[in-house]
């Protein structure tokens, strides 16, 4: 697999010379969320499973990405966005957000944290940058204020007969949130930044991946640091993947 990927990622242009005149050249970068389900493009409303075979229907997948670094075939980091908070949101028509400039190179890394540093997570959301500011992903005001790093809601099959129209099929609420829950991941991809051009790093989520021994049959509501979330959380480290 590594040699794949190194493969897949050798530079084929010569490095420029590098000499005491060379000017620093750059482009710019987004990042693309798309959604899946088990590779297959994910629709909001459908009815999909959990991890344990329940059907549900999600009406609600958003959480925040922060700390993004841009990371070269030789594990340099290229450029980070440490003050950079991303709302990701499956109900959204798209979820392309601009980075801004970027050094020319090869990206080959994307670092993320999924939530927030515990630095911004005690943010009174009021005075907070967008989209820290949207109320909705706020979990308490009583201090210490927290963020729900991820906010997962829908209904159940509660009664498991194969339907969703039962007083039994229930809401599950699911509110990760608290310090011990942020995550960090690193995804490979293969992106090209070239002088004065515009990329756009594609980025997948799958649901599939974050239900996986998922019950929300059993737990339905699970709000701040509960094993139940941190599950979530753990699942998001696999789920979000390049290309
Ligand atoms: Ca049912
Ligand atoms: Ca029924």
């Amino acid at each position: 697999m590594w040699v794949i990927v190194g493969v897949a990622c050798k530079r084929e242009d010569p490095l420029p010379p590098k000499d005491m005149n060379t000017v620093v050249s750059n482009g710019t970068a987004s990042l693309r969320f798309t959604f899946t389900n088990n590779g297959s493009p994910m629709v909001m409303d459908s009815v999909y499973s959990d991890g344990v075979g329940n059907l549900i229907r999600i009406d609600k997948l958003k959480f925040f990405i922060s700390d993004i670094e841009l990371i070269d075939a030789d594990h340099v980091g290229m450029i980070g966005f440490e003050e950079t908070y991303l709302l990701i949101d499956a109900s959204a028509q798209d979820n392309t957000f601009v980075l801004g400039t970027v050094p020319t190179g090869h990206v080959h890394q994307v670092h993320v944290m999924i939530g927030l540093a515990p630095s911004m997570n005690h943010t009174d959301p009021l005075y907070a940058p967008a989209p820290l500011n949207s109320t909705d992903m706020h979990w308490r005001d009583d201090p210490p204020a927290q963020f729900k790093f991820l906010n997962l809601e829908g209904r159940v099959d509660g009664n498991a007969d194969g339907d969703l129209d039962d007083p039994e099929d229930v809401r599950f609420i699911r509110y990760c949130a608290t310090d011990e829950l942020v995550r960090e991941t690193l995804f490979h991809t293969s992106v090209d930044i070239a002088e004065g051009d515009h990329a756009t790093i594609e980025v997948d989520v799958d649901l599939g991946v974050l239900m996986q021994g998922v019950d929300l049959r059993t737990t339905p509501v699970a709000v701040g640091g509960d094993t139940a979330n941190g599950t979530l959380m753990n699942n998001m480290i696999l789920a979000i993947t390049g290309e």
